[in-house]
């Protein structure tokens, strides 16, 4: 335990505080991030998840009973004796602190912070987690498991994100707790609702405090503090079509052809771990894959792009190349003996290449040569928890410096790093697209996440829907579930009824195991073959929106699916399991998922008015309303005031579409804007200042919509962009159609795209 302090000084940037067996050390971020590490010996002080470096200087006042620093945003108040530190807003009210009599406490290498816990306090975050939206209660492990077959309730999963935010009293704070160990979590479910805690098996006490005032805001800070994400290729938000596998090129082409053939929209197909030659990475299999760049120069002409999977194992078998090159320069993970460690997994005996080390990732991104030349733009990363048979790699295998339980946990994080940098270098100007099971805290830096193996049954779908804003929380924007489920048979209802969640999930990807029925979109009879169309064509339709809601995250870190806890923190019902599952897509879109057995749903909305999307029929909030939910139209809800653009119908975002930007704005007495960002979709130019934005503004006081003068450099692709009125009382208003688009309404605005400002009155 922490006892009382012996000294306090100030050492470089941060502030040291000593007790007889440990040592605090205190930095200031930013006027809303401290961060406080505590430990008996403070070995490393490397991050694999912060990129920036804490401010230079800050003032702190030592008073015989405690010392505080304040930031203007934060008080921490340092207790001396004995050490214990409290978080306190600027009036004194307490955010967090420690638990008086435990604080940090250390058993053996384990250490833990023990926290006071608030009658009313609610937690949320930690990413990718099972259970509920408000953690209360909960118990967590972070150890990235391989974790094939997991229900609704399995814990851990495949990644680790150890932030949370707590609230409580209407307040608001956030804790990244930076040690890659195995770590614990714990919401008061142990502790006869006295006390929260987390910990570790070992390294050091060392968390981040967030105390900005607003769930959006501590976003922010986490995603300044550890990245943010660039800009995805418009290709991969497009519609993903995944199996293991597509056993042939001929398969592979026959599915991308049936696409066009029944016009259904589609931008990707993948090919699983069976493209290669005996399950070894950076091979083809020579009969089923005879000529790589044919198929993908015929799926290229089909406006398709190719994703193949990459696994870190490396098959044992002298005369290929990554195991003799990998040998030769010593680049695998080894036994404290020098052998190379081996493990079974697909290829049979294999190495696992150690990504902690720069030559080494350097030498498994060059590689990529023999995917990129033949034409391949997404790398899908799997099995990096690092899974193999058995799971548990031995404790004394060793990945760079460290031992395996060390930095387990970012294994996968640093495989998707060596791919999306060696991807990057050698696709020249062009975004790569990398897609990886397991991760860290900051991997949104370089990959988009999916949530591993689930299974075909509603309350996966539901889980699923959850997670995805769970992970929004710690950072990941572009995310994905298996839609339909990977293990085991999807009725054809809830085939449509996930497909349908799909559109509105960040990336859209059908995907399923080997052995299960095949699911693409014509296998489930004509009639929800319709139903599936008409939803990837909504989806299309709202890439303009989407992609703008991408540059949100890429400038705040606003994920795309948001918990409603980000905007209606305060309104208990929205915690409510009944209703944790609903959420906002982007600014001004609320999704409310619903089983496959049920055709009507209650559907809380909250404060403000709402109009199902579709209808226009208007609702005010705070309120539970049973909303119809037949397969064919998924409860859908658009914010009043929402602003969406979107555009026509286009079989893949390669088609240049019609040049018709459709902005739909709905009716409220508040105004709002929306910022609209393009760009060529595909290349770095953006960093270059070659996009196109501007900001949509309504005001219903000043009866005007106007467009903000464009900024960068970017021609748009929209010479002509339609305004769309909906529920405003001057207009006429019928858009009574469920697929809203430009001449169904019978309001439109036509104005002809001019760079300078342009106003409309209503
Ligand atoms: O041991 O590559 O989660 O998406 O299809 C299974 C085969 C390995 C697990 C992935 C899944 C993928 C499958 N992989």
């Amino acid at each position: 335990m922490l006892n009382d302090v012996i000294s306090v000084g100030k050492r470089k940037n941060y502030l040291v505080v000593k007790t007889n067996e440990a040592e605090a050390r205190v930095w200031v971020y930013s006027p809303t991030i401290i961060r406080v590490s505590i430990s008996k010996k403070h070995n490393t002080d490397d991050s694999f998840a912060v990129v920036q470096d804490p401010s230079a200087d800050f003032s702190y006042d030592e008073l015989p009973s405690h010392i505080t620093i304040n930031t203007g945003a934060i008080k921490l108040s340092i207790n001396k004796y004995p050490l214990r530190f409290n978080f306190l807003t600027p009036d004194d009210q307490v955010l967090s602190e420690d638990d008086t009599r435990f604080g940090v406490n250390w058993q053996g290498t384990r250490v833990v912070n023990y926290r006071k816990l608030f009658p009313d306090e609610r937690f949320i975050g930690l990413g990718e987690k099972t259970g509920n939206l408000d953690r209360r209660g909960g118990s967590y492990v972070n150890w990235n498991t391989d974790a094939f077959n997991h229900t609704p309730t399995t814990d851990p999963l495949y990644k680790t994100f150890p932030f949370f935010i707590g609230l409580h009293d209407g307040l608001t704070y956030g804790i990244f707790f930076d040690n890659t160990h195995k770590s614990y979590f714990d919401f008061g479910a142990t502790t006869d609702e006295q006390m929260s805690w987390f910990g570790a098996d070992d390294g050091d006490m060392n968390y981040y405090f967030f105390g900005a005032q607003s769930v959006a805001k501590i976003i922010e800070d986490y995603t300044w503090l550890t990245g943010r994400m660039e800009m995805p290729p418009l290709w991969s938000l497009g519609y993903q079509q995944c199996r293991w596998s597509y056993e042939s090129a001929d398969e592979v082409l026959a599915i991308a052809e049936n696409f066009k053939k029944l016009k259904i929209p589609a931008d990707v197909i993948y090919c699983d771990i069976d493209y290669m030659d005996n399950y070894k990475i950076f091979t083809w299999n020579g009969e089923t894959f005879p000529d790589p760049k044919a198929m993908i120069d015929k799926l290229k002409e089909m406006n398709f792009r190719l994703v193949t999977i990459v696994d870190p194992g490396i098959r044992v078998e002298p005369g290929y190349r990554q195991y003799d090159e990998g040998v030769e320069n010593g680049y695998f993970a080894s036994y404290p003996n020098g052998e190379n460690y081996v493990a079974n997994v697909w290829p049979g005996r294999c190495h696992f290449p150690d990504f902690f080390r720069e030559g080494v990732r350097k030498w498994w991104g060059e590689a990529f040569t023999a995917l990129t030349e033949p034409g391949v733009e997404g790398f899908w990363n799997d099995m990096n928890e690092p899974a193999a048979w058995g799971h548990n790699i031995p404790w004394m295998v060793k990945f760079g410096e460290h031992y395996m339980p060390e930095v387990r946990n970012v294994y996968g994080m640093q495989m998707a790093r060596a791919t999306y940098e060696g991807t990057k270098k050698l696709l020249g100007n062009k975004r790569p697209f990398v897609l990886t099971r397991a991760a860290y805290s900051g991997t949104q830096r370089y990959s988009a996440i999916w949530t591993g193996d689930n299974s075909a049954y509603d309350a996966h779908m539901l889980l699923g829907a959850r997670m995805v804003t769970a992970l929004g929380i710690t950072g990941m924007s572009f995310v994905g579930v298996d839609i339909g489920g990977f293990s085991e048979n999807p009725t054809p209802e809830l085939m449509v009824r996930w497909n349908s969640l799909g559109v509105y999930t960040p990336m859209f990807r059908n995907h399923a195991a080997k052995g299960t029925i095949y699911r693409e979109p014509w296998r489930w009879g004509k009639k929800n073959e319709a139903i599936i169309r008409k939803d990837i064509e909504q989806r299309y339709r709202l890439l303009p929106y989407i992609y703008s809601s991408y540059y949100q995250s890429h400038q705040t870190g606003m994920p795309l699916s948001r918990t409603l806890a980000i905007n209606y923190t305060n309104d208990p019902i929205i915690y409510d399991v009944k209703y944790q599952n609903q959420f906002l897509f982007g600014d001004a879109i609320m999704v409310a998922p619903v089983e496959s057995t049920k055709f009507e749903e209650e559907v809380y909305l909250p404060d403000g008015e709402w109009y199902r999307l579709g209808t226009d029929e208007k609702f005010t909030g705070k309120q539970v309303i049973h909303a119809d939910a037949p397969l064919d139209d998924l409860p859908v809800f658009i914010k009043a005031g929402g602003i969406v653009p979107m555009q026509n119908l286009v079989q893949s975002t390669s088609e240049k579409g019609d040049g018709v930007l459709n902005v739909h704005i709905w009716y409220s007495e508040k105004a709002n804007s929306f910022i609209y960002y393009e760009d060529d979709g595909a290349t770095y130019d953006y960093e270059k200042g070659i996009y196109y934005k501007r900001t949509f503004h309504f005001d219903t006081e000043k009866r005007m919509i106007w467009l903000s003068e464009v900024e960068g450099s970017f021609v748009s692709k929209f010479e002509t962009t339609i305004l769309h009125l909906h529920g405003f009382k001057s207009v006429s208003s019928s858009a009574k159609r469920k697929d809203i688009n430009q001449s169904q309404t019978e309001n439109p605005i036509v104005l002809t795209n001019d760079r300078k400002k342009i106003t409309v009155r209503f």
